[in-house]
């Protein structure tokens, strides 16, 4: 195995989540080898896609060919209520009285998917969520198993993909370490470090992460096959390139420079016109775009903020963070100050997204300006 994964594999917190993989694992060999229909219903980004291809290939190596297995995307953090029924009833017009299992992957543990799970466990199906969001403890408990880091006193950094490669790996004998490597790269977790990243492997994400926000109708045998065929890996990979260098001139066209007095250069980015809510790129790659490109020019302390309708993004260059700006302070000192003002946040010192309450967003941004202004020079 190469030596970065089985370092993050060996780390304490993938250790006290054994037991947990391990239920999660036997509660879908159970349905398996009982004909229960399974539904597979992953988060639309790279990590919930390769999260989805670990599972469904562990899966369907055990099925021998009974046609017991199915797939959705999932295109919000949430579960619906609309799309637990939905399932329910696809599920039980097809197989009547069988209890169905229901695996969710990189969403569905949040409070905002507690109504969803409710309508499962009251249509009495099982439910396994693999999930790395910090969860709400009522949806802990409306479900069969919770793979989460944050049981095992760890946090978002141990992607979806990750975990569910653990899981796959004891429903069936597979190969699953390039669908980890793919999960921690999409999601950005600083376990993997970036000179540990294979270049194939960036590319492949970077192309799942285009082909899930694309809400075409796509399948994870689809983007499997595409993403282990050389020349469909390129051509995807140079598409959502060109995506991201579009919505990078988009969004350079709406952007204002503040020099402040404290020597921080500050890029404010009107994205409105760069992106659309839900489609490729997301608003943290844009902007992480127009920062690369800023940064080659600028030496000093420089941060970029991209706003959306309800919520922005923080990019910040090391300049910056040496000079004292961390994007998770700023964020936790608006949260405690406007408590009406803010959603949710998060995220590291040099990168990070807000997101504001309705009609707040530009009484947060100027609050975030004012405080890197009062960063002492
Ligand atoms: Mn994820």
């Amino acid at each position: 195995m190469d030596d970065s994964l089985a370092r993050i594999l060996a780390d304490p917190v993938m250790k006290s989540l054994h037991p947990e993989i391990k239920r999660a694992a036997g509660i879908i060999h159970s349905a398996v080898r009982d004909s229960r229909p399974i539904l597979v219903r992953y988060n639309n980004d790279a990590d919930g896609m390769s999260a989805g291809m670990a599972i469904r290939n562990a899966i369907l190596s055990e099925l021998n060919g009974r046609p017991l297995l199915f797939e959705h995307i999932n295109n919000s953090a949430i579960y619906e209520q609309g799309d637990a029924l939905a399932d329910l009833s696809r599920l039980s017009r097809e197989f009547e009285g069988a209890a169905p299992l229901f695996i969710l992957l990189d969403f569905g543990a949040n409070q905002e998917s507690e109504a969803a799970l409710e309508l499962l466990k009251n249509a009495g199906a099982q439910c396994v969520i693999i999930d790395h969001h910090p969860f709400s403890e009522k949806a802990n408990g409306l479900c069969d198993s919770l793979v989460s880091p944050w049981c095992a006193k760890g946090d978002s950094r141990y992607p979806a993909g990750l975990l569910s490669g653990e899981v796959a790996k004891l429903i069936a004998p597979l190969e699953v370490e390039e669908l980890q490597f793919i999960s921690l790269i999409g999601d950005k977790s600083s376990l993997l470090k970036p000179a540990e990243q294979p270049e194939r492997l960036k590319k492949a994400s970077l192309a799942l992460d285009y082909l899930a926000s694309g809400r075409l109708k796509t399948s994870l045998e689809h983007c499997e096959s595409a993403i282990l065929d050389e020349k469909k890996l390129d051509s995807l990979y140079q598409q959502a390139l060109s995506r991201i260098y579009e919505a990078k001139e988009a969004a350079k066209s709406q952007m204002k420079i503040k020099h402040l007095e404290n020597g921080f250069t500050v890029a404010i980015i009107n994205l409105g016109k760069a992106i659309r809510k839900g489609e490729f790129p997301a608003r943290g790659t844009v902007v992480g775009a127009v920062m690369e490109e800023l940064s080659a020019k600028e030496a000093g302390p420089l941060v970029a903020i991209g706003y959306g309708d309800d919520a922005m993004s923080f990019r910040a260059n090391s300049a910056a963070k040496k000079a004292g700006f961390s994007a998770t302070r700023i964020i936790a000192e608006i949260k405690a100050e406007l408590t009406n003002a803010v959603d949710s946040g998060g995220g590291h010192d040099v990168a990070a997204s807000i997101r504001a309450n309705e009609g707040f967003l530009k009484i947060v941004l100027d609050e975030a300006v004012g405080k890197i202004s009062q960063i002492p020079a």
